[in-house]
């Protein structure tokens, strides 16, 4: 069963008011997620050892293995950007009692935990992700990963927010600026209701 592109959780539009415009997602979603599918069910036609293993098992099960680094490539792009859809939200940056309770308990502050993940963020030299994640000592904390990596490869405890910080995710809204682009995920378009909601599960 090859694996497929998921639908956008919202429209193509609607972000736009809130920094991520249509041609951003279109591009981003509609040519960059889907070439790594495409390259995932590509690679998976001639290693029959992983038909049937699901995008977790692969992706642990191709971490650090150099003849695996395309499978393990696009197998953690294809996992980070279906994240990543859902760590946007049209009605962003609002975050529910129940993680900021529990941010204030970790962090310090909400602008504290802001901080940190900005600076995360900002000082991934290079392609890759920002995440606030629940450790395995139960504390949130903020990880960073490089190009196609993710915290169920690293062992940082259970992903519940991310922010791609390669460059096509932000260079048609903010340019270069990086730094800009992350205050403004942070501010408005964070779905901290589905870092909620995982948080919850958790
Ligand atoms: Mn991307």
């Amino acid at each position: 069963m090859a694996f497929e592109l998921p639908a956008l959780p919202y429209t193509a539009n609607a972000l736009g008011a809130r920094g991520m415009c249509q041609e951003t997602l279109e591009y981003h979603h509609g040519k960059h997620h889907q070439a790594y599918v495409t390259a995932l069910n590509t690679l998976l036609e001639s290693k029959p050892e992983f038909h049937g293993k699901s995008l977790d098992e692969i992706i642990k099960a191709s971490h650090n293995k150099p003849d695996l680094v395309g499978l393990f490539n696009n197998a953690g792009q294809h996992w980070n950007h279906s994240f990543f859809w859902n760590s946007l939200s049209a009605h962003g940056g609002v975050i529910p009692e129940t993680l900021s309770a529990k941010i204030v308990q970790d962090f310090g502050s909400v602008d504290a935990f802001k901080e940190e993940f900005r600076k995360a963020a900002t000082t991934q030299f290079g392609s890759g992700w920002a995440w606030l994640v629940l450790g395995k000592d139960g504390k949130l904390a903020i990880t960073k990963t490089a190009n196609a990596s993710n915290p169920l490869a690293e062992g940082h405890g259970k992903a519940l927010l991310t922010v791609d910080v390669w460059e096509h995710a932000y260079y048609i809204d903010f340019r270069n600026r990086r730094p800009d682009y992350i205050t403004n995920f942070l501010d408005k378009l964070a779905n901290y209701e589905f870092a909620a909601a995982r948080l919850k599960d958790a």
